[in-house]
């Protein structure tokens, strides 16, 4: 058993029914299921074969889906790339995934011309729920990013447990304008999409100005955000809003803190109470609000079935309820690793127990709230930021001698990430805005730039960067 197995209750047994929509044409189970048959044999001539990776630099696209069903198919390792990410964050998830293919808009003219002829038939491989389906680059403290291993049964067990708590079946209409190249998309969305056999709009990304056309357009049932896009949605026009409401079944929201206020405006303008739930790339989904019942404003609810959670303090003990610890979790949800990283792997675990490095409190009667990371984390627009990561950046640039960089509260993308920096001689601001702009993905680039004289240390010699965040606000 694996995913193709679980795919064809929609991709066989729903061949005939309208499957995805995409910039007016609409597509059925049966012409994906044909499409990404014939995408494989263009892969298999192109020499890949089982275990061998392939890297995909590419919008949202029915070719993205292809290609990702192909791959699952012939368990060819799928490794999904940010098309924010420039070439030195590029350039290390290529020689790191040592792909056999790298697919880029160019690449994928080609093969979609060779992939025309093909058969629309496939034979089955031998896969099983333990091979792996994708590399997902994640980064850590360390600021070097590392592939998470994610299985067929990891993306199985989230999809069937995400479509079953969250009521998702084949009458559903699905909008999904979160980029694929994330696990919110592709794990939660395509799965839940494939797994329930309902119809799916797919965008090519979000854009705010377009949105209220698109919800009284489509008429979505259901629909998956970060909290910057119901940030944005909050603008549209309460006419519109109750009929965008009156229509929707479900609103899920994820990948950050969704403000409570946030949750309440929402609530009053559309009529509906977002369900907030929370996951991982290296877990997929862990602890989701109820279907039915309490969706606690600034909790992310309760454990998803099958899947148990510890807080714990950092001795690994059970803090009691009401108490900060981290989150410790085992499930079928967890990965098997991080690519070629032994090490990294090891230290991810605390025996059969995955430590996820988020901080939360659990209420008496069950739900969990986050309240914060143990390591440094931004999170912009739904995208995660390493200050680690640019803060070497910045310190590789001529002057520039030291740099911290701190997350600073922003209206609509939640965070923003501001540098501030020590320099060793006249440092031109503007060069380096530039220079970050060249080599980093946008959301990483830091909104403002401060020269300080030094930056406050406690007397372990570690940067205090709250005193910065307040001194900068
Ligand atoms: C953002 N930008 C993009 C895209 N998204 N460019 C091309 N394609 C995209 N898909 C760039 C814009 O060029 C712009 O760059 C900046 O980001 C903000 O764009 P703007 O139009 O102002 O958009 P916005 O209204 O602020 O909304 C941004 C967004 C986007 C649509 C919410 O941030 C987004 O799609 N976020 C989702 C990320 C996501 O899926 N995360 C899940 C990670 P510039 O600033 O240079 O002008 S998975 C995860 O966290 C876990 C597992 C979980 O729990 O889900
Ligand atoms: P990623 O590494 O991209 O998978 O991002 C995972 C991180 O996003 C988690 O470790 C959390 O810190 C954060 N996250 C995901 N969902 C939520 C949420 N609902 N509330 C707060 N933080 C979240």
């Amino acid at each position: 058993m694996n995913l193709r197995d679980r795919f064809a209750v929609s991709l066989f047994h729903r061949a005939a029914e309208p499957a995805l929509e995409w910039q007016g044409t609409t597509h059925t189970f049966g012409e994906i299921d044909a499409r990404s048959n014939r995408m494989a044999h263009a892969l298999t001539a192109r020499g890949l074969t089982r275990g061998d990776r392939l890297c995909v630099y590419l919008a949202n696209s029915p070719d993205f889906i292809d290609l990702f069903l192909a791959c699952i198919k012939l368990g060819v390792i799928f490794v999904p790339i940010n098309i924010l990410y420039r070439e030195r964050e590029l350039n290390h998830i290529l020689s790191d995934a040592d792909p056999k293919l790298y697919i880029t808009d160019a690449e994928l003219h080609s093969l979609r011309a060779s992939a025309a002829d093909q058969s629309s038939e496939l034979s089955a491989v031998p896969l099983t729920m333990d091979s792996p389906a994708a590399l997902v680059y994640t980064s850590g403290t360390t600021g070097v990013s590392k592939g998470a291993v994610l299985t067929h049964g990891n993306f199985h067990f989230n999809g069937s447990t995400l479509v079953k708590e969250w009521r998702i079946t084949s009458d559903d209409r699905f909008l999904l304008a979160l980029p694929l190249f994330h696990v919110h998309a592709l794990g939660n969305g395509i799965h839940c999409w494939l797994l329930s056999g309902c119809l799916m709009r797919l965008l090519e990304r979000f854009e705010h100005e377009k949105a209220t056309a698109t919800f009284l357009d489509f008429q979505p049932t259901l629909f998956f955000g970060v909290p910057t896009v119901y940030v944005r949605l909050l603008e549209t026009a309460p006419d519109a809003a109750r009929e965008i409401g009156q229509r929707m079944r479900l609103f899920v929201s994820g990948s950050a803190p969704l403000p409570a206020q946030t949750l309440e405006d929402f609530r009053k303008l559309f009529g509906h109470t977002i369900l907030e739930r929370y996951g991982m790339t290296e877990t997929l989904m862990n602890i989701s609000n109820p279907y039915d019942g309490e969706r606690r404003p600034g909790s992310v609810g309760f454990p998803l079935p099958g899947i148990t959670v510890r807080v714990a303090n950092s001795e690994g003990q059970d803090v009691p309820d009401g108490e900060t610890g981290e989150v410790y979790l085992k499930g079928p949800n967890v990965f098997a690793g991080y690519w070629r990283r032994e090490e990294a792997s090891r230290n991810a675990f605390d025996g059969e127990w995955f430590k996820t490095g988020d901080l939360c409190v659990r209420s008496a009667d069950g739900y969990h709230t986050l309240c914060g990371r143990r390591s440094d984390l931004i999170i912009s627009g739904g995208f995660n930021i390493y200050p680690r990561e640019i803060e070497e950046f910045l310190m590789e640039q001529p002057g520039v001698s030291e740099a911290a960089v701190v997350g600073e509260a922003h209206p609509v993308r939640g965070e923003v990430p501001v540098a501030y920096l020590v320099a060793r001689e006249a440092v031109d601001l503007a060069a380096l805005e530039a220079t970050c702009r060249q080599s980093l993905a946008s959301f990483k680039i830091p909104r403002r730039f401060e020269l300080v004289e030094k930056l406050p240390r406690n007397a372990l010699g570690k940067v205090q960067k709250h005193l910065l965040q307040r001194t900068g606000a």
